[in-house]
């Protein structure tokens, strides 16, 4: 319930509609409640006294409370929907916005997928209890307490045998709860083994229906599925069972109130439109209590799903910016590496670079080789400080980057990473995504230098042509290109290139690689590169094995001195080379 009741902090803004919501709500249960004390009336002294008048009269308040209990639900319905609703985007917003300030760490531990179920499905949960509290939730209580005044001020003595039989049923529903509600956990995470399943499935579906793997992922559906169905039937009958046994327990008390009553008419004690009255308030005595086992699920679910949400509120960025952090107004470019160390894991695990020591000056174009998975991107993923060192200093024109403002590094730095991401939008628009004020002819040069023009006006519709969702209309190489010209088009102080031709002919990335030859003239330039042709005229090389700098320098330095450079130079360029 705890974290649950935090959310609650969400309906503040909703004080005076949820207010008026419950007023409303009090009302209808007023005047609904008053209906069958006008019964009791019209039967006693109506009909009894035979008095047209009376039933003429009760008859038309009767009608008059309905309508006008009707016409409060919808005071009420309307109230309440605002409330939740507001509730419900103010709670989203700040999920958002809590969401953008993640760093890259925060996003490693809950993907994408997670945090979207979080965003809709289990906000939804939640917004539902929201709206039934306003709603329904309050009436039950209200409903109970009420009913039982009017009971005990007119019949005390009838009233005990209601007042017996509620706890018994109290009890008894708890027992139903406590065995349903590790039930509805487990349903939970059996929709999200589910969920997970589809997911995987849909974002995969290509390569499913590559590796013709249908079955195996029909199965794999078909088990998740089942699982969740066994379970939500066990859940359904379990509440099937408990409804009809609810309603023999209000029956009995109905019976109870007949029987004990009338042996009162016939002693003359109380009247047969009390016992009709009666009849009426022990369901509104007793309805409370059938709504709290419906209650009980609507509650899991929402505590559920409120643990999630507040998961995503309360964690920490792991990049925190220092309350006097530095801002850098202009950065010339010296990138400085003191013995760092780094492993993605804060308690440990094993490191991915180690005691790494380099320096970049302004302007250099530095190169970084080294096979797969040896920390070529960890290592420049450091810079814009997307992570933070576990050991060492990563500096930038002298500063440690852990104390400046992390805004303002990123400003001067134009990135691509190694997977590139388009967002929709015209082509245009994904170029100047890191300078949206930049003119059409700054997007052309951009796209220009990364040999991105000319595929680009090959287009109908030029720079204005859409990249749909997640770019899927473009080449791999292509998205690659409108990367590159994104990066280039900040004017970066420090230009990061992270494989960015991987998926690029050969001749349209030495092609790139002049072009830039250009642009990279004042800027520190990091090259992630896969073929030696492309970095051989760098300033600097770094050859990085395993975590580690294996050798540093030039070309003709490291071609005379590192044998591991020399290796990676024969296998592509020198005797056995294809070039
Ligand atoms: P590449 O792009 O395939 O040529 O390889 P590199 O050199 O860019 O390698 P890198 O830096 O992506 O990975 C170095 C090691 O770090 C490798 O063992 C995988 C691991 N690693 C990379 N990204 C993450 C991450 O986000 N979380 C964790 N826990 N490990 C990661
Ligand atoms: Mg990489």
């Amino acid at each position: 319930m705890s974290e649950l009741k935090r959310t609650f902090r969400y309906l503040r803004p909703y004080t005076r509609e949820a207010v008026l919501a419950i007023i409303f709500l009090g009302l209808v249960v007023v005047l609904d409640l008053s209906i069958p004390r006008m019964v009791q009336t019209l039967v006693d002294e109506g009909i009894g006294n035979q008095d047209m008048d009376i039933v003429l009269r009760t008859s038309l308040m009767m009608i008059g409370a309905s309508i006008l209990s009707a016409t409060m639900m919808i005071g009420n319905t309307i109230f309440s929907v605002k409330a939740s609703r507001g509730f419900e985007a103010d709670l989203r917003e700040d999920i958002f916005k809590k969401i953008q300030t993640y760093s890259f760490g925060n996003l490693d531990d809950l993907s994408s997928g997670q945090l979207l179920t979080r965003l809709t499905s289990d906000l939804n949960q939640i917004r539902t209890m929201m709206t039934m509290t306003l709603r329904m939730f309050t009436r039950a209580p209200l409903m109970a307490i009420i009913s039982l005044s009017i009971m005990w001020t007119t019949n005390p003595q009838l009233t005990k045998y209601i007042l017996i039989l509620m706890p018994v049923t109290g009890v008894f529903i708890t027992l139903f709860i406590r065995k349903l509600q590790p039930l509805f956990t487990k349903t939970q995470e059996k929709l999200e083994q589910l969920n997970q399943v589809l997911e995987e499935n849909l974002s995969g579906i290509r390569i499913v229906k590559a590796f013709v793997r249908r079955d195996y992922e029909g199965t794999r559906f078909k088990s998740a599925n089942k699982e969740l169905t066994d379970i939500s039937v066990r859940v359904n009958q379990l509440i099937g069972v408990l409804f009809p046994l609810t309603l023999l327990i209000m029956n009995t008390g109905i019976v109870a109130i007949i029987y004990f009553g009338g042996i009162q008419v016939i002693q003359g004690s109380t009247t047969v439109g009390t016992i009709i009255a009666f009849t009426n308030y022990v369901f509104s005595a007793m309805f409370p209590i059938m709504m709290l086992s419906m209650m009980a699920g609507q509650i899991s679910f929402a505590e559920a799903s409120a643990k999630r949400i507040m998961e995503v509120l309360d964690n920490e960025p792991e990049i925190k910016e220092k309350l006097d952090a530095v801002q850098l107004a202009e950065v010339k470019g010296r990138v400085e590496f003191k013995n760092v160390s780094f492993s993605y894991r804060e308690d440990g695990g094993d490191p991915v670079l180690h005691n790494v020591n380099f320096t970049a000056e302004p302007g250099e174009t530095v190169a970084i080789l080294g096979s797969t998975g040896s920390g070529k991107s960890s290592l420049i993923h450091l810079i814009p400080r997307f992570y933070d060192v576990s050991d060492g200093k990563v500096l930038i024109d002298g500063y440690d980057v852990r104390d400046v403002e992390p805004k303002s590094i990123r400003k001067h730095i134009g990135i691509s990473l190694q997977e590139a991401i388009l967002f929709s939008g015209t082509i245009r628009d994904n170029i100047r995504y890191g300078r949206p004020e930049a003119t059409d002819e700054e997007v052309i040069e951009a796209a220009k230098a990364a040999q991105a023009h000319e595929f680009i006006i090959g287009f109908p519709e030029g720079y204005d042509t859409n990249v749909g969702q997640r770019g899927v209309n473009l080449s791999g190489g292509q998205k690659q290109r409108i990367a590159i010209a994104r990066a280039l088009l900040v004017k970066p102080s420090i230009l990061i290139l992270d494989d960015s031709t991987s998926a690029v002919d050969v001749e349209t990335e030495i092609k790139i690689e002049e072009a830039l030859e250009e642009l990279m003239k004042n800027r520190t330039s990091f090259i992630i590169a896969q073929r030696i042709s492309t970095v051989l005229n760098a300033d600097k090389i770094i050859v990085l094995d395993d975590g580690n700098i294996a050798a540093e320098g030039t070309h003709d330095q490291l071609i005379q001195t590192s044998p591991i450079y020399k290796e990676i130079y024969d296998s592509q360029l020198g005797d056995g080379g294809a070039q």
